[in-house]
């Protein structure tokens, strides 16, 4: 590897290298080394998670431009950032999953021959951090200690990473405790890919035309170059706690998966946790927050996580699930005073808020947040008034908040022994043919109904309806090898648990989404979902009714509790009806779909499969 160029930056090296005596991890050191000596900063920062150096950071970026401070009367705390135009998301197209035989990302991740991948970022990373100072990021994914959590390492060259790392990990100096002097860690090394020559100004949000988001499995490394934004940088969120540990899962017999989880309350006092999978964007931190309709009286739900989920068999063989994070990267747009008053609670200080619009009054605003302004400025800083044309905040605009913020949190959301899983929920959003909810009737079913789970496409040029876009356990985006070895793994999982004696948690599929003839939402959605959840309450007790269907167990209208709502029985016949017609077109693209995934797909899905199309004939 080259060394950096001149005697003095050699020097610079030397002194930035001697790290704090809390660092006792050499295998640590010298790897930061090597990625100095590559990357070429002015300066390398052990980040301590301090409150103090969150705020000393917070303040440079003030001066930089790239944060503004929002009015303390109204949002103590808070910050503003707005970023590049062309780095606002997660970008799956520059996403790769560089393991050593291709057959083991699957037909459904890109794919680099690892060689290839590392001369190609070698070039990249040569230099990239001129001019900047790199900052090191330790940070436990879960409770620190527990013994389902893993450390991660970032190093990364921005200071807005370091920041929301700290809302959005167990981040800081404490992680050193847990490493030692030589625990494992995943290594991430992250890059705006940005350098500044001597002089040059900075600009508010560095980045690159060219990004890559790079994963080695085997080796357990992230490499992230180009962006600053979300997924693509906050290293230990989608690209550590699901693309690599979900391969850490498959080797070592557990599941790193995209689910909220939630604990549920009934008015008897009795208690259950949810896992439940959604793909983005279908109201996962609505779910993981809902409040129960006041009719139903006595019911709670609260907070355990609100997008991952890290599950493990325990020595009882039930499964027992961890949030690997520490707080919540949510979408803005939608997110309100009426739809989820516990998140906009949590919003009240000390957040970060990405891409929204600001007030007249120093304030935030996004759409669906609650009544519109008259003025603001909008996310790329021009005036915004109302009927403009355009939105005001970037549909894929997010706030950073620490979890403990938010008031329905779990007593038990940090525990480091997790909580016993009592059910799996999966959704897609579906205009029609998906009923409201099903029951599977046994773990082979249920891995089915997750690995043929889809989303319509909105588009219109796909037609009135949309196409479906098929996403596996709402993994399809993050699964860090090939899905079919992904099916299988759920399916051994649940034979050793059977096998061993366990009962398995029931897996139910959901559809909040069906659209009658004026293209309207059937399902009331959002609080309403306590019914539903309601319902799977009173399954897994043991009391809850319903009856046999093509796709599972379905509820009658008498199943569910009305209480306050205004829904009528032929409505609900509706949205629980399996049509023959669409079914049998259902089960002919589930068909196309395994067709795409290739061979050889697990045999207990073929089975499913075929017992359906007889069921239906
Ligand atoms: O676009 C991004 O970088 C964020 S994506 C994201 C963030 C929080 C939770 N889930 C997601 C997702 O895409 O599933
Ligand atoms: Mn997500």
């Amino acid at each position: 590897m080259d060394t950096m160029g001149t005697q003095q930056s050699e020097e610079a090296l030397k002194h930035a290298l001697s790290a704090p005596e809390w660092v006792e991890h050499e295998g640590l050191k010298q790897w930061v080394a090597e990625i100095a000596r590559l990357t070429e900063p002015d300066a390398i920062h052990w980040c301590d998670g301090s409150a103090e150096e969150a705020s000393r950071l917070c303040e440079q970026m003030e001066a930089a431009g790239t944060l503004r401070r929002l009015n303390p009367e109204k949002r103590p705390n808070s910050w503003l950032a707005w970023s590049d135009p062309d780095d606002v998301a997660r970008v799956e197209d520059r996403t790769f999953i560089c393991s050593e035989r291709r057959d083991d990302a699957g037909p459904t991740n890109n794919w680099v021959a690892p060689d290839e991948m590392r001369a190609t970022l070698s070039g990249l990373f040569q230099g990239c951090m001129r001019g900047r100072t790199m900052y090191v990021v330790p940070f436990s994914m879960g409770p620190l200690g527990s013994p389902i959590a893993h450390i991660g390492v970032e190093v990364t060259d921005s200071p807005y990473v370091v920041v929301n790392m700290r809302l959005m990990t167990r981040m800081g100096r404490a992680v050193y405790g847990v490493l030692g002097k030589d625990g494992f860690f995943v290594p991430c090394v992250h890059s705006v890919g940005k350098p500044l020559a001597a002089g040059e100004p900075d600009v508010s949000w560095p980045c690159n035309p060219t990004k890559y988001i790079v994963h080695y499995p085997e080796s357990r490394e992230i490499w992230s170059f180009g962006s600053g934004y979300g997924g693509n940088a906050l290293l230990g969120k989608k690209c550590l706690a699901l693309r690599i540990a979900s391969t850490m899962g498959r080797d070592e017999g557990w599941l790193a998966e995209h689910m909220l989880i939630l604990g549920v309350t009934s008015p008897e006092g009795k208690k259950k946790h949810v896992a439940a999978a959604f793909p983005s964007a279908c109201g996962k931190t609505n779910f993981a927050m809902l409040i129960p309709p006041p009719a139903m009286k006595g019911w709670s739900v609260t907070t355990i996580g609100d997008d991952i989920a890290w599950i493990k068999p325990g020595a009882d063989g039930r499964l027992y699930a961890i949030n690997p994070e520490a707080g919540y990267f949510g979408v803005a747009p939608g997110t309100g005073y009426e739809t989820n008053p516990n998140c906009m609670a949590a919003l009240s200080e000390n957040v970060i808020f990405t891409n929204v619009a600001l007030t007249d009054d120093g304030d935030v605003w996004w759409e669906g947040m609650g009544p519109e302004p008259d003025h603001c400025i909008d996310w790329q800083g021009n005036d915004w008034t109302p009927g403009c044309g355009r939105k005001a905040a970037h549909p894929n605009a997010r706030f950073t908040v620490a979890a403990s913020q938010n008031p329905a949190i779990d007593p038990a959301w940090d525990d480091p022994a997790g909580v016993a899983i009592d059910a799996f929920v999966f959704g897609g959003r579906r205009s029609d043919t998906v009923p409201l909810v099903t029951e599977a009737r046994d773990w082979e079913e249920g891995v089915y109904m997750a690995a043929t789970m889809g989303s319509q496409t909105t588009a219109a040029a796909a037609g009135a309806q949309g196409i479906v876009r098929r996403d596996p356990f709402a993994m399809l985006p993050f699964c860090g090898y090939d899905m079919k070895q992904y099916f299988g793994h759920w399916l051994d999982l649940g034979r050793r648990l059977a096998d061993s004696g366990a009962a398995l948690p029931p897996i139910y599929c959901v559809n909040w989404f069906q659209k009658g003839d004026d293209g309207r939402f059937l399902w009331p959605g959002f609080g309403e979902n306590m019914r539903v959840l309601g319902w799977m309450f009173r399954r897994m007790e043991g009391q809850g009714g319903g009856r046999g269907s093509l796709f599972g167990i379905v509820p009658d209208y008498a199943d569910l509790t009305w209480d306050g709502l205004d829904f009528s029985p032929e409505d609900f016949a509706r949205i629980t009806r399996i049509d023959a017609d669409a079914w049998r077109q259902e089960l002919d693209s589930h068909a196309q779909w395994f067709r795409q995934l290739g061979s050889p797909l697990p045999q207990a899905l073929l089975n499913v499969h075929g017992r359906l199309e007889a069921e239906l004939a």
